[in-house]
């Protein structure tokens, strides 16, 4: 059976005719998928792309022995002239993906989220106090804050480095370069070449951009004042190798970790790519999780109350500790239900290892592109029900989730988190699938209760627009936009 596709014109196909719009992709595909269904074609000058967002066929493109994720031909092939063969945007046959999972996989395990516990209460308690500080009268951007939080956690935290965002009137320069570069990769990605080439202003920023991400990695091309403004990836790196310590952080593994498969470390360019992926794939979902979710619990004031009263019933006036993060349950369902509704990152592309069928009727050919529409899976009714479009976090609550051993509620690996009996498959894949899944989860996930729970126990929230609606913005992940609270420190507060 044909796949259905929208009128395309000749060549271009539907490249900049507005069907999909590369920098409002996430709205497109919900247009789409509202007018074609669950899954439907487009191509791009001859390149074409099957979008799927039905549980059925979403689990079947999850099973790894019939597709694989693919890099070549999407946003991400673009992604990779900034950070090459990084865990991210590596292919599959690349031997360095494998190389890299295995030394660092380890640094993601329970023991080792749990003890970036300090890491980032240190980083939290920088956004505390500055919104303590600023009081009920100031007007907060709640996203901005939450990006300082999320860059500065990760760099703490796995390659204990402080880049001080809290400190800085303006985003880091590295996030501004960061932000442009995805913008335009995903724009690039529906250009072809020949028009590409004449476009000398964007390329010319596009390489400057890179050259700023990587150029910070090294120490010697920056003066002293510069390096101070930068982001000085391998000054950390340099720094650890005249100075080494016996704590066992990302960056020891990456420096000294050896792969238990082939016996090789990391190259210095493959550390170099995936130090800027972990910063660059790591602080603008974390930062969107938080954005949505509290513009979702503003939104329901009943959700609102419910979790104040867990994190009043839980952690209370006391310091929040370790031990309090899984017995957060509610935070952690509204979190789930927050993402199920606002996946930061909204598509995942696989594609077949072998010629194959799909949902029993389409063909679809070795090495075709099929992308995921996460945001659409996670509104398909005939996994979720007649109340889909509903912030409803009870859903998200055991025993539809499994209920794990205390130690690893927070830290579960990829995909054994929903293993719900009232679940269909693979409906929720806000972590993406498999062996490609999002290696950064717990800590992601650890530092996001944490959040959470302390902004809870410390202040009142309100919209200061209580009119305000759901506006997203896009780079390679969506965030809210124009999204604006005020925070009331509550009279109570430890
Ligand atoms: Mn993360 C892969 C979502 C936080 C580092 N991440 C993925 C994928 C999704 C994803 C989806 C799969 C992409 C694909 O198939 O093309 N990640 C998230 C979300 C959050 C998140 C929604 C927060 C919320 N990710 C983090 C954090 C880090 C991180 C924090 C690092 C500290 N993610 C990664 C890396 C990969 C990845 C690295 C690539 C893993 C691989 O392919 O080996």
């Amino acid at each position: 059976e044909p796949i259905p596709s929208p009128p395309s014109y000749p060549i271009i196909g539907h490249a900049g005719t507005g069907v999909y719009d590369p920098v409002a992709s996430a709205k497109s595909r919900r247009q789409l998928r509202e007018k074609y269904g669950s899954i439907y074609r487009l191509n791009f000058f001859g390149r074409e792309i099957i979008f799927c967002s039905s549980q059925e066929i979403v689990n079947e493109l999850c099973d790894e022995s019939r597709f694989q994720k693919e890099v070549a031909g999407g946003p991400l092939e673009e992604v990779r002239n900034g950070i090459h063969d990084g865990l991210f945007t590596a292919f599959g046959t690349e031997e360095n993906w494998g190389i890299a999972h295995r030394v660092l996989l380890p640094g993601f395990g329970p023991a080792q989220i749990q003890g970036m516990f300090l890491a980032m209460l240190d980083i939290n308690a920088q956004l505390l106090l500055k919104w303590e500080r600023f009081g009920p009268d100031h007007v907060i951007t709640p996203t901005e804050d939450f990006t300082r939080l999320a860059f500065d956690t990760i760099a703490l935290s796995m390659m204990s480095h402080r880049f001080n965002s809290f400190y800085m009137e303006e985003m880091p320069p590295f996030c501004q370069a960061m932000t442009r570069f995805l913008i335009e990769s995903g724009v690039r990605n529906q250009r072809p070449s020949m028009i590409q080439n004449l476009m000398r202003a964007e390329n010319a920023q596009y390489e400057a951009d890179i050259k700023f991400m990587a150029d910070v990695c090294d120490q010697r091309k920056h003066s002293r004042e510069k390096r101070g403004k930068s982001l000085m990836v391998l000054v950390v790196v340099q720094n650890r190798k005249s100075h080494p310590t016996s704590k066992k952080d990302l960056l020891t593994l990456m420096l000294e970790g050896r792969d238990p498969k082939t016996g090789r470390g990391m190259s210095e360019a493959n550390i170099r790519n995936n130090l800027i992926t972990m910063l660059i794939a790591g602080h603008e979902t974390t930062s969107g999780l938080l954005s949505y979710t509290l513009f979702h619990l503003l939104s329901n004031p009943s959700t609102y109350s419910k979790l104040q009263a867990e994190v009043d019933a839980i952690v209370g006036k006391d310091a929040l500790q370790l031990a309090h993060v899984p017995k957060l349950e509610y935070t952690q369902a509204v979190l789930r239900e927050s993402i199920r509704l606002n996946p930061p990152a909204g598509m995942i592309s696989v594609s077949p290892v072998e010629d194959t069928v799909i949902a029993g009727k389409y063909a679809v050919k070795k090495g075709a592109m099929l992308a995921v529409d996460i945001a659409g899976l996670h509104r398909d009714p005939a996994a979720w029900g007649d109340d889909v479009e509903e912030f409803k976090p009870e859903r998200m609550m055991s025993p539809h989730f499994e209920a794990l051993p205390v130690i690893f509620l927070v830290c579960v690996p990829p995909d054994r988190h929903l293993r719900g009996f009232s679940f269909q498959p693979n409906c929720w894949k806000p972590f993406g699938n498999g062996s490609r899944g999002c290696i950064g989860r717990p800590l992601a996930w650890q530092e996001s209760v944490m959040m959470l729970a302390t902004l809870f126990q410390h202040f009142d929230i309100k919209f200061d627009d209580p009119s305000y609606k759901l506006r997203v913005k896009q780079t390679l992940t969506t965030k809210p936009e124009g999204f604006q609270i005020r925070t009331i420190p509550r009279k109570d507060a430890p």
